[in-house]
């Protein structure tokens, strides 16, 4: 219809829409899409131009859809508690350190969004930007699993960050593919599961090797997961360390490309961080050593090349 010298939807000839939104086939929707605004291909759901065919796509963490497949991401060792949703909770206030408080109820999702994401960084649960198109709110324990059903976020309780004596917490960058943080026990070697001195992905999450006292849980390492993709978060802690010298280790797991990545390390009160850029696929960066007894922590920051000594991880007699 005409309306003045303008052409209008004549379903829109009654319709007043508040601001920020405009009339689209008779009914008010965010001024951020109107097809065919959002160009080919693409369609306008709940204010965010997507690709139809990813609607109802969850792809594993460090994965985005595109054309309805999940790309991105190792979906070789995903485990079923690591999948996550998409999530957007643009002008939520940065949580800050403390508590984990997860992604409102209720927020809007959608496969391509500026997400936010929880993160467990010294021990304390953070929010922080996340890249276009990354899935956020993976599972972890700073990160409860978020489920995108019909583009609504649904949040399992929050929980409270692993705490310990020992504290190590792993993050990386968007290039690396599943790293994976190692805490050694003294006398212990990297991926090791026959004797379980190793603390890592498939010897600590879903069940604990016995250090310490024999029989005793409360001095066996934790591990919160295994994040599988891109950025991390990975944690373990320990209580009632032994006397000796524990090792923290970090393998790039996947076949991402060279990775920058920063551990950080809590013992007794007393935080130290440490970086590595450039870590590639399998490789195996030798950060720290934690002393059992005083606390005392020491930089290592060397790096080994383990491409020829590689099955299922790094399989030189490391540290
Ligand atoms: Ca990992
Ligand atoms: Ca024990």
């Amino acid at each position: 219809m005409c309306v003045g010298d303008v052409c209008q939807d004549a379903r829109c000839g009654a319709v007043t829409c508040a601001t920020g939104t405009v009339c689209h086939d008779g009914r008010c929707v965010p001024e951020t899409c109107v097809e065919p605004a959002c160009g080919p291909g693409l369609a306008c759901v709940e204010g965010q131009c997507v690709d139809p065919s990813c609607l109802g796509v969850t792809c594993p963490f460090g994965g985005a859809c595109v054309g309805g497949r999940c790309v991105g991401a190792d979906a070789g060792r995903l485990d079923a508690g690591t999948f996550d949703a998409g999530t957007v909770d643009a002008g939520r206030p940065d949580a800050g350190s403390g508590p984990c408080l997860g992604l409102s109820e209720g927020a809007a999702c959608g496969p391509v969004t500026v997400c936010r994401g929880q993160r467990c960084r010294g021990g304390a649960c953070v929010t922080e930007n996340l890249a276009d198109g990354t899935r956020c709110a993976d599972a972890g324990v700073c990160q409860p699993a978020g489920l995108c059903q019909a583009g609504t976020c649904n949040q399992p309780p929050p929980t409270a960050c692993l705490t310990g004596d020992i504290q190590v917490s792993l993050t990386w960058d968007m290039q690396g593919r599943d790293l994976e943080l190692h805490l050694i026990r003294p006398g212990g070697r990297i991926n090791d599961t026959t004797n379980r001195s190793d603390c890592t992905w498939n010897t600590c999450v879903s069940s604990q090797p016995d250090w310490g006292v024999p029989g005793v849980a409360t001095d066996n390492p934790r591990k919160d997961v295994d994040n599988t993709g891109a950025l991390g978060p990975e944690n373990i802690a320990l209580n009632g360390p032994e006397a000796g010298s524990y090792a923290v280790l970090v393998e790039h797991w996947g076949g991402g490309m060279p990775s920058t990545a920063q551990v950080v390390l809590q013992v007794r009160g007393v935080a130290r961080t440490f970086n590595v850029s450039g870590l590639p696929s399998h490789w195996v960066w030798d950060v720290a050593r934690i002393d059992g007894t005083s606390g005392a922590i020491t930089g290592v920051g060397s790096t080994r090349d383990c491409t020829g000594s590689w099955s299922s991880g790094c399989t030189l007699m490391l540290p």
